[in-house]
């Protein structure tokens, strides 16, 4: 195993690339996707959706031929809504029922659904059934939402404010002392999460078991069980919720979905199996949307640009539905708590309202909403650069939380554990050349493009525990995890936990853990994942937890079991306890070994062997795990890039791309690099090509890949990456998550790059998400006009 680049004696353990053990099968082809899912009987659903985004359902007619296969609210009748609720005080809670009733909140809300055989008879049965509307006012962005009298999205609100939180730190006294005021409108557009496979549920009732099977693409299958059971009244011993392969999930499926529950209670009801794919339409105009956040900054600093205090107002477009189980409180707790990022200033004063529209609802997608209040923070501290006549980086070196300052507890009570934040930004300046990028600009170039360079450091709050969520208003999160780990008699290990691994590479990452602890070859390591029925009670993967939480129960069953191992290895070497050594996978002791599989042996097959003391549990041990401190474990990085302009097109190419970052133990440092490039593939995304825009009608304009953007290879460039390694304080190995990272930075980083490529010209600064050739060159000709 010499290319995994491990360490002496441990070439499978913590920090060695390792390479991923579930590649093979990916790129065989035999992943096993809902979608690949055969079963006899099998039904197809499709959905009759709202053509409307807020009107009275005033009528449905269904056709005769079709009605015992479609279905209303009404005929859902034992279905509950999907209910979110918040214990922050002026939360508002909406129910969003499976099918709509009453009437429709957004465009594309299941309104009907239809089963056949096939989803083409289903989608034509769908047709068949005709619905009237009476219009209501609609409220297609945040401005005409707070500015409604009546008519709210939800009937029986006082306004259309989800929620609105404030916090107020010293800010009057500071600010006043302020030499510079610098105030910056930023925009973060409305965004699809567009992973290659979309929602897909399928249920069955398994006689045998007496149990509703759900097989489910989803991040998070023990909260899904619970939501489901509760929403269709059974026991939770009559609910499996399994998840098979997915393709990819980013936060859009790790709330429940309402197609989920619909098909869910089809196979309760019928007793029979049913599925529902999404398609790539419904994705991209009925999905659940992210990002979407406006934002009003006033920062206050001195001559030099450190700043003082600021004053921020947060309005985040939450859409229809607050999503179970994070609710929209999620989105604007993150964003007040995190927005000051890794700044060390001390007068801080936020309003942040979630606001609700006639959109599809607002789910957390990769970074959530760190990567909005790092967009309007790293914006703003360039222009507080330019304020003051500095360079950007200059400004962030005395804004940042010191390296002999940690840890360190920050203007929002956030616990930043360890690291160097001034030192990273220090190596991503150095990687990328600062000075000679600030040389070519006054060289200028030959094809008369304009370069930029552009910076942001943020902090990546991961694997944050329960008090966290309690305090952004959803108790209902457990925030521990559970494994179990099993020695087989074949001496293998098996490990069982309750997350779900859909990329991040788990499967390989875990095994290593367990190859440190136990020295057992990775190969003979099997993780079972995501499925209720098989692992035991856990969270799930998402706010990049699962290292940390489930990785951490992994450690902690295999230091459990490892005395256990010794205990009976050094019976079966008649030697005494204090003398034996594991080396790998066998135990040494005065020039004789056992191996794990002999231990195995013994304890399965040998009883006779044993000694008289042995352990009853036996090889096979469950444990639950929390680090240290559940206030969450802190990342950061700095990430840099060049950009080229093109003033004649608008166009912008990425020259180079530099990131330093800092998860602190890595496990397997190819992962960690391989997460963090799609991370910033899709930042890039975001900052110059995703948008999911509505009309003033609240109809979605962008229904296929033509017109919704997305970044492919050509736009991705290879980037160079850096690595930290300041182990955390709290966790198992030192280890902190960052499965989110790479997608935090690169909005802010190519915004900042190409407004410094532009300021000769004069240009408006741009400060609205997606960064598209025609706004590159409307802010030109807005500079050449002043
Ligand atoms: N890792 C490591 N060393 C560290 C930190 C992490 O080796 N110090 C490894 C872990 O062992 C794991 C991976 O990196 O294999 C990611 O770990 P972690 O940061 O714990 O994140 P999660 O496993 O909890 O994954 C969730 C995170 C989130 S929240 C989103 S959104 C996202 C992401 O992961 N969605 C993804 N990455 C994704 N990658 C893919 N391919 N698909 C998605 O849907
Ligand atoms: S958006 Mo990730 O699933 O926390």
């Amino acid at each position: 195993n010499a290319d995994t680049h491990g360490r002496p004696g441990k070439p499978q353990g913590v920090g060695a690339r390792v390479p991923r053990k579930e590649d093979a099968r990916h790129l065989h082809g035999k992943g096993n996707f809902v979608a690949d899912m055969a079963m006899p009987g099998l039904c197809e659903v499709a959905f009759l959706r709202s053509p409307l985004a807020h009107a009275r359902i005033a009528s449905v007619r269904v056709a005769e031929q079709i009605a015992d296969k479609a279905f209303v609210r009404q005929a859902m009748a034992d279905a509950r809504d999907i209910v979110a609720d918040s214990t922050l005080p002026s939360y508002q809670v909406s129910a969003q029922p499976p099918l709509a009733s009453g009437k429709v909140r957004f465009v594309g809300e299941p309104v009907a659904m239809v089963f056949a055989p096939t989803r083409a008879e289903a989608e034509d049965y769908a047709e068949l059934i005709e619905v009237d509307y009476d219009d209501l006012p609609v409220y297609a962005d945040v401005v005409s939402a707070q500015a409604a009298q009546g008519d709210f999205v939800h009937e029986q609100w006082r306004d259309n404010v989800f929620v609105t939180l404030n916090v107020d730190k010293q800010f009057d006294e500071l600010a006043a002392q302020a030499d510079v005021v610098v105030r910056r409108k930023i925009d973060l557009s409305r965004q699809c999460m567009v992973p290659m496979e979309g929602k897909a549920v399928l249920a069955y009732w398994d006689h045998q078991a007496d149990q509703l099977v759900v097989v489910s693409a989803t991040q998070v299958p023990h909260m899904i069980r619970s939501v489901l059971a509760q929403c269709l009244d059974l026991e939770q011993g009559r609910v499996r919720v399994v998840s098979p392969d997915v393709g990819g999930a980013f936060g859009y499926k790790c709330v429940l979905q309402q197609e989920e529950l619909c098909v869910a209670w089809l196979a309760k009801t019928f007793k029979k199996p049913f599925r529902f794919i999404e398609d790539r339409r419904e994705h991209l105009t009925a999905g659940a949307n992210s990002r979407e956040h406006h934002y009003e900054m006033v920062a206050y600093a001195d001559r030099r640009g450190k700043l003082l205090a600021l004053d921020a107002k947060i309005t985040i477009d939450g859409g229809a539905y607050s999503v179970w189980p994070f609710t929209i409180g999620l989105e604007p707790g993150q964003a007040i708590g995190n927005l000051p990022g890794p700044y060390a200033f001390k007068g801080y004063r936020c309003v942040t309202r979630a606001v609700a529209t006639n959109k599809p609802g607002f789910v957390p997608y990769r970074g959530v909403a760190r990567t909005g209040v790092c967009f309007a923070m790293e914006l703003t501290m360039d222009a507080i650069a330019r304020e003051v006549g500095r360079e950007p980086w200059e400004i962030r070196q005395e804004n940042l939380v010191q390296g002999d300052q940690m840890p360190y507890v920050n203007v929002t009570g956030k616990h930043l554990d360890s690291g160097d934040y001034p030192a990273s930004l220090q190596q991503a300046m150095d990687m990328i050349g600062v000075d000679a990028i600030r040389e070519r600009q006054r060289q200028g170039e030959a094809d008369g493009r304009l370069i930029g360079v552009g910076l942001a450091t943020y902090t990546e709050q991961a694997a944050h525990g329960t008090s966290v969520f309690a305090a952004w208003g959803t108790p209902v999160i457990p925030g521990f995890d559970q494994a179990t780990a099993r020695v087989t008699p074949d001496g293998g290990l098996e490990l069982r936990v309750g997350v779900h691994s859909h990329g991040q590479g788990m499967e390989t990452t875990f095994a290593q853990i367990a190859n440190e602890i136990l020295g057992v070859d990775v190969a003979s390591i099997k993780l079972l994942h995501g499925d209720t029925g098989q692992t035991p009670f856990s969270t799930g993967t998402y706010a990049s937890r699962s290292l940390v939480m489930s990785g951490g129960a992994v450690s902690q069953a295999c230091k459990r079991l490892l005395p256990r191992l010794t205990h009976i290895g050094a019976h079966l070497l008649q030697a005494d306890p204090a003398s034996v050594a594991w080396n790998g996978d066998r135990l040494e002791a005065g020039g004789k070994s056992v191996s794990v599989k002999d231990v195995a042996d013994a304890w399965y097959l040998r009883p006779q062997l044993l000694p008289p003391d042995v352990d009853p549990a036996g090889l096979e041990v469950t444990v639950g795990y929390k680090p240290k401190v559940d206030t969450g474990c802190f990342t950061y990085a700095t990430h840099a890039a060049v950009v080229a302009v093109d003033p004649g097109t608008g166009g912008v190419e990425i020259l180079d791309y530099v990131v330093v970052e800092d998860c602190g133990t890595m496990i397997n440092p190819m992962v960690v690099e391989g997460q963090t490039i799609g991370g910033v593939a899709q930042g890039i995304g975001t900052a110059f090509y995703e948008e999911t825009p509505y009309d003033d009608n609240g109809q979605p304009l962008a229904s296929t890949l033509a017109d919704y953007m997305l970044p492919g290879a050509t736009e991705v460039p290879n980037m160079r990456l850096h690595h930290f390694e300041t182990p955390s304080p709290h966790t198992e190995f030192g280890a902190k998550g960052m499965g989110e990272g790479g997608a935090i930075a690169p909005p802010a980083v190519l915004f900042n790059a190409v407004n410094d490529a532009l300021r000769p010209l004069g240009a408006a600064e741009l400060l609205r998400t997606p960064l598209s050739p025609t706004r590159v060159l409307a802010a030109i000709a807005q500079g050449s006009r002043k």
